[in-house]
């Protein structure tokens, strides 16, 4: 695949020269298949929005539906397996993508190829999530400007033919530029730009203290922690620089919009009352539906 950029038509690049449009594929973990007609069901999407889990996803369905005034949205799961959720609403799917980059890198393979074969053109991917914030009021939505792994390189590590390969994690800046302007005057809380760490755990990956296993010290996470700051990075995470590599390879601009649910610099543990949680996540999806309502107005 040559995987190249084309700013011009739009086009998803196809980066697997064993496919070609009219390959008889099947999307596993999905469950479609190019048996159905993709073009005609999914050829006008535009954005793609994924969240974690599947009920905040299937919410974020509903609440579209409403915001964009889409009165037939069928707001049925469109996958046919249960290990993701996907709700089309207009030119918008609403997907579920899982916990962390092995569950989010099998979805968007399934995706871009879902794209690739309903020939869209001009389609943004966007992750709407939570995260953890570094000195950030909890609350605070960050638009990731850039993506960075454990070490702060700006890379996503994937294991091909049991080599390492590192490839960069790219985000459109003008994409997270837009999106961040959505945030409306009276909003309550900050829309911060600054770097998003991306890592592959949880717990020892984002040193905590309080996994099964923890070989550090406080001292020792506090001065990793202090240095990511210091480097730039304003929360963590466990996706993006999967999203981020994935779309630059195949011409889809992304972006990044979660919600600080504590401050690292302060706390392991979450524990923020539910019904202020609730409220938090929906901050990343209100500011993403401004911006696709302003660009669906625009056209
Ligand atoms: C943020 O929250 C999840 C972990 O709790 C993970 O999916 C992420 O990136
Ligand atoms: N998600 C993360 O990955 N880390 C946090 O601290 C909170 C949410």
């Amino acid at each position: 695949m040559n995987g190249g950029s084309d700013e011009t038509d739009g086009v998803i690049h196809q980066a697997n020269p064993h496919l070609t449009l009219n390959s008889d594929d099947t999307l596993f973990h999905l469950g479609l298949s190019t048996d159905q007609n993709l073009e005609e069901k999914f050829g006008d999407v535009k954005f793609v929005c994924m969240g974690g889990s599947t009920s905040r996803m299937h919410g974020y369905a509903e609440y579209l539906a409403k915001e964009l005034q889409i009165q037939d949205a069928t707001l049925e799961d469109l996958c046919t397996t249960d290990r993701y959720e996907m709700y089309k609403v207009g030119p918008v799917l609403s997907i579920s993508h899982g916990v962390g980059m092995p569950s989010i890198s099998v979805l968007l393979h399934e995706v871009i190829k879902l794209l690739f074969y309903a020939r869209c053109r001009h389609v943004k991917i966007i992750r709407i999530g939570t995260c953890g914030g570094l000195g950030l009021v909890p609350g605070t939505v960050v638009v990731s400007e850039m993506v960075v792994n454990e070490a702060f390189e700006p890379v996503y590590q994937v294991f091909v033919l049991g080599k390492t390969e590192k490839r960069p994690t790219h985000l459109d800046k003008a994409l997270g530029d837009e999106i961040a302007a959505c945030r409306p005057s009276d909003a309550g809380y900050e829309v911060v730009r600054g770097k998003t760490m991306c890592t592959s755990d949880f717990y020892e990956g984002q040193s905590r203290l309080d996994g099964a296993i923890c070989d550090y010290t406080e001292t020792d996470k506090m001065s990793y922690l202090q240095s990511a700051y210091d480097n730039g990075v304003r929360n963590i995470e466990m996706e993006s620089a999967c999203v981020a590599s994935m779309c630059n390879r195949v011409n889809i601009k992304s972006a990044i919009v979660c919600v600080t649910l504590l401050n690292r610099l302060k706390d392991d543990l979450v524990s923020t009352p539910h019904d202020d949680l609730k409220k938090w996540e929906m901050r990343p999806q209100q500011l993403v539906t401004s911006y696709i309502k302003s660009q669906i107005n625009s056209i």
